[in-house]
């Protein structure tokens, strides 16, 4: 876990590391505004570009590198505090989730998915929500909290509201927007994950977020699905983990327009703790209802290529294949 500093960089709010995903789209998206690049992508899917290729419909930008969604590099949990405020705006701008692909986003913090938050259980977290668009935005948690703060009423376009939730149960929890239509709203890109952390820490392991969500090009929901915002990625770039040191997973379905999403592990099984709390059962393969998730526990004990996809073909097929490296 030596590999913080970029990292650190980008962390927002004092707790998030998915902001990772974000830093940067910013520069390609205006980058590729300005380029032939842009106006070529508009409209082609990219299935059709690269014929449905097994191992990732859409290669990850060219200007993205080995280190830039390097999963196993979230900050560890926080220090705990009695309050911790988070600021979260949303925007719309175009976010480039595949090599030359482009997607017209509705973000949490100019990123899909939004940045990833962690708190410790117990924490009051202030969340100050600005809605930065025309069209009416809210915040809604997963999770437990008081139904006064459930974030379902529309914020109107320029408004700005404060959410307060005592962060809990200790699990993974899903955000999103919760303004109708619902469908609509979360496809645009409006979700992102909540880790809540047991105040007695979980033992130390090599932690990764893979949050599974889909991106329409031209009139085909879900043309791109993608682990952590960008398709290919991490079949060009498999997350790299040490041999025999514990590995966790924080796995989240966002997909719309789908039934369910999944995620197979070749080569070995790992242990799932759905939405974070006890322990189940031992399995290579766990489906996910749309917003539901887990943790996922296993250790790679070879040094070696371990495969991981959804298990519906046509999803992984479309940029959701990936690779563990295990060294
Ligand atoms: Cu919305």
């Amino acid at each position: 876990m030596g590999r913080w500093s970029r990292r650190d960089l980008l962390r927002r709010f004092g707790v998030g590391g998915a902001a990772l995903l974000g830093a940067g789209l910013v520069g390609a998206a205006a980058d590729g505004e300005q380029s032939g690049r842009y106006r070529r992508a508009v409209g082609i899917s990219p299935l059709h570009r690269a014929g449905g290729v097994y191992g990732g419909a859409a290669d990850p930008p060219s200007w993205m590198g080995p280190n830039d969604l390097d999963g196993i590099t979230i900050p560890p949990p926080p220090s705990r505090r009695d309050r911790r405020v988070i600021e979260m705006t949303v925007t719309e701008r175009s976010i480039e989730v595949g090599e030359d692909v482009f997607f017209d986003a509705w973000t949490y913090g100019g990123t899909v998915p939004g940045p990833l938050l962690r708190a410790t259980e117990g924490e009051v977290l202030e969340i100050r929500f600005r809605n930065q668009t025309d069209r009416p935005h809210n915040l809604h948690f997963h999770g437990r909290h008081h139904p006064a703060q459930d974030g379902w009423e529309p914020i109107p376009p320029g408004g700005e509201t404060t959410y307060e939730i005592v962060a809990g149960p200790a699990g993974l929890h899903p955000y999103h927007c919760h303004v109708t239509p619902l469908h609509l709203h979360v496809a645009k890109g409006l979700y992102g994950l909540l880790i809540v952390d047991p105040a007695i820490p979980r033992p130390y392991a090599q932690e990764v977020v893979l949050i599974l969500g889909g991106f329409q090009v031209g009139d085909e929901p879900n043309a791109v699905v993608t682990w952590n915002g960008v398709a290919g990625y991490y079949h060009r770039f498999p997350v790299k983990v040490e041999a025999g040191v514990p590995v966790r997973v924080y796995l989240a379905n966002m997909l719309e327009y789908e039934p369910v999403g999944s995620f197979h592990l070749h080569a070995e099984v790992f242990r799932v703790l759905p939405a974070g709390g006890e322990p189940g059962p031992v399995t290579d393969v766990v489906t996910l209802g749309q917003m539901e998730r887990a943790i996922l526990e296993f250790t790679l004990p070879e040094p070696g290529r371990y495969m991981f996809h959804p298990h519906q073909h046509w999803l992984a097929e479309r940029g959701a294949m990936g690779w563990f490296a295990a060294v």
